[in-house]
């Protein structure tokens, strides 16, 4: 493609995927509302706040596919939450649908789901069950994607991100960790499909320990190839394993679950 753009560029995935991504088109656009460094050679880096509307508008334009990962990533006050997450994502659906309808990667989060148990099995079909305020507002992107798509045909990827690290840190992680490298391997399927519709992905690689099925979404021929069980000794050497009752060990969203609620 000619241009792809990549929102929340400043933050860990958002840099992680800046060169793995550049392959992907002639131009990566770029951008955060915070300092992204220098532009590379095929880059435009352009700063924005998502919740204007306009610069919103300015930065979607031109634009082939949209790779976004810019908002609040953990559980905050809703103050921050909201104009990033929820003013935000309709900001961005809006510029897509008056630009051309590029395809959107939308990373969601685990968090979305965060209160199912680690002892059950889920997948793209299971209603939501949000951990906190941060997880409501990824089911509220979720839900704005499924409406665009059913309204106006827009393309999104919805990836319930579980713990996209260079490596697992915790037990948790050894069943939520998506490899940096599986990841590309998503986007790259997500853009390179005929048809995209509107699916659910767990983003999690191969591991063992792992409780998502992706079956409703086998048609993009993603085949995740790490397993976080390669980290298994060295994870238990060096955090130990939670306690049973341990919300680390109850809860697919973890410590989330565990947290209130953030006021000002
Ligand atoms: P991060 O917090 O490192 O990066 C997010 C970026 O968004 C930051 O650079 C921040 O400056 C930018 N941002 C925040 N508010 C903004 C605003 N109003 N306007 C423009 N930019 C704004 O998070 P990370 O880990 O890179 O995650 C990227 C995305 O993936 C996030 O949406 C997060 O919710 C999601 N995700 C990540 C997971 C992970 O394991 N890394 C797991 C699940 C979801
Ligand atoms: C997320 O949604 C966060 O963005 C990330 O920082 C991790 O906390 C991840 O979930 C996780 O659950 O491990």
């Amino acid at each position: 493609m000619k241009r792809l753009l990549i929102t929340g560029a400043a933050g860990g995935l958002g840099t992680a995927m800046r060169t793995r991504l550049a392959h992907m088109a002639d131009t990566l656009r770029l951008s955060d509302i915070a300092d992204m460094g220098a532009a590379g050679s095929n880059e435009e880096l352009v700063r924005c706040d998502l919740s204007d509307a306009a610069a919103v508008d300015a930065l979607v334009e031109g634009c082939d596919g949209i790779v976004h990962f810019g908002g609040v990533s953990v559980e905050k006050p809703w103050s921050m939450i909201r104009p990033a997450n929820i003013d935000g994502l309709y900001n961005l659906y809006e510029a897509a649908r008056k630009h051309g309808q590029p395809r959107i990667v939308f990373a969601s989060s685990n968090h979305a789901i965060g209160f199912y148990r680690q002892t059950e099995r889920i997948d793209a079909r299971a209603p939501t069950r949000p951990d906190g305020l941060y997880g409501v507002s990824k089911v509220f992107g979720e839900a704005l994607a499924s409406m665009y798509h059913d309204k106006f045909g827009q393309e999104t990827a919805i990836v319930r991100i579980g713990s996209s690290f260079p490596e697992p840190k915790n037990v948790r992680m050894l069943s939520s960790w998506l490899s940096y490298a599986d990841f590309v391997r998503l986007i790259e399927r997500v853009f390179m499909v005929p048809r995209l519709g509107c699916p659910v992905i767990y983003g999690a690689s191969a591991n063992s320990a792992g409780w998502w099925d992706n079956a409703h979404a086998s048609y993009l021929g993603w085949v995740p190839q790490d397993n976080a069980e390669t980290f298994r000794e060295g994870v238990e050497a060096q955090g130990g394993r939670p306690a049973a009752d341990d919300p680390d060990a109850v809860f697919q969203g973890g410590s989330f679950t565990a947290d209130g609620i953030h006021e000002d």
